[in-house]
């Protein structure tokens, strides 16, 4: 009996050892009061994922945070487990991004009854009962495909009153809200104007190398008659361009780009003219993280939703003054 305690509190040991390998302020003395964060990232699909898990990881050690942080590669069931891993160490509070809405009611629930509030950081999810979690820090992904309507609308209005444009979408990870959110605010925006046809829209998951093969079967298939491409992501639209100039047109020219997050390289593209629009969406939630944490472990209620303030940057605007993106 002795020996299996022994080897699941080494095995617990092990785990704690693993998840906490980005520890901050370890020494003896500061980790009784420091605020212990359990976060689960989704994975490393895009540079905006990688400027957000540095973004967190940044501001924990400013913030004098311990923090936990499990990188699940895309898999929902290993975010599953790490938030359990996280309620099994009784963290103060857990922060997680969710791959996709739905399947998340059982371990909210769990954390629940632990007692351990939830931030949602980043993506959404989409629960039966909306007390699972403390609050949800992110984007409007909604307002941002509204955007990129508003500047294919504004771009149609420059090109003659004879002018038709075909649109191909990158769709980015079915079922994530990001994917739902800038599918649904493009379509409303640009609904009622009979000039702009959707032809297609494909599941591309937010990453480079599917931009490209989504990018070259369409040309493919439609017979490069596409003029348009509205990529949920920078890093398909990045992909999408190889395989626009392997088919020998000129994107940015040839094709109007529309891209969304706003990472340094596709700012750089549009001000070379390459691509046409850049949705902003910021990776760069660590701080605000970090003060809704302090605020839970104090009691403290918080919004519902705590929206970052976002714009949009495009071929019609001067960008010369532009801070570095910091992503
Ligand atoms: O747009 C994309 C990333 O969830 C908002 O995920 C995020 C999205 C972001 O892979 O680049």
């Amino acid at each position: 009996m002795r020996g299996i305690r022994l080897t699941l509190l080494a095995l617990c040991l092990a785990l704690v050892a693993a998840l906490c390998g980005g520890c901050a302020g370890q020494n003896a003395e500061d980790t009784e009061d420091q605020l212990l964060l359990g976060f689960s990232q989704l994975g490393s699909e895009s540079g905006w994922r990688l400027g957000n898990t540095k973004s967190v990881s940044d501001a924990a050690a400013k913030a004098g945070v311990r923090l936990m942080l499990d990188n699940a590669n895309q898999s929902q069931e290993k975010q599953i487990k790490a938030i359990r891993s996280f309620i099994a160490y009784q963290v103060d509070v857990i922060a997680f991004s969710p791959i996709v809405e739905d399947g998340w009611d059982s371990v909210l629930l769990e954390a629940k009854e632990a007692g351990i509030p939830v931030i949602v950081a980043d993506r959404t999810v989409n629960v039966e009962d909306e007390s699972l979690y403390a609050t949800h820090i992110g984007s409007n992904f909604y307002d941002e495909g509204v955007r990129a309507g508003e500047y294919l609308l504004k771009k149609l209005s420059t090109l003659g009153p004879d002018a038709t444009l075909r649109v191909v979408e990158l769709a980015g990870t079915t079922d994530s809200s990001p994917m739902l959110g800038r599918a649904a605010g493009f379509r409303d925006t640009i609904e009622g104007e009979e000039r702009i046809t959707i032809l297609d829209s494909v599941d591309g998951d937010f990453l480079i190398s599917k931009g490209m093969e989504c990018m070259r079967d369409l040309l493919r298939e439609y017979d490069g008659d596409i003029n348009v491409v509205y990529s949920h992501n920078d890093a398909m639209m990045y992909g999408a361009l190889d395989a626009i100039k392997a088919y020998g047109l000129r994107p940015g020219k040839d094709i109007i780009i529309i891209s969304v997050d706003g990472e340094q390289r596709a700012i750089d593209l549009l001000k070379e003219g390459r691509i046409n629009c850049v949705v902003e969406c910021t990776p760069l939630l660590g701080d605000i993280i970090m003060q809704a944490a302090a605020d839970l472990k104090a009691g403290k209620t918080l919004d519902r939703e705590i929206y970052s303030h976002e714009t949009v940057f495009t071929e019609f605007d001067n960008l010369s003054l532009l801070a570095p993106r910091g992503y």
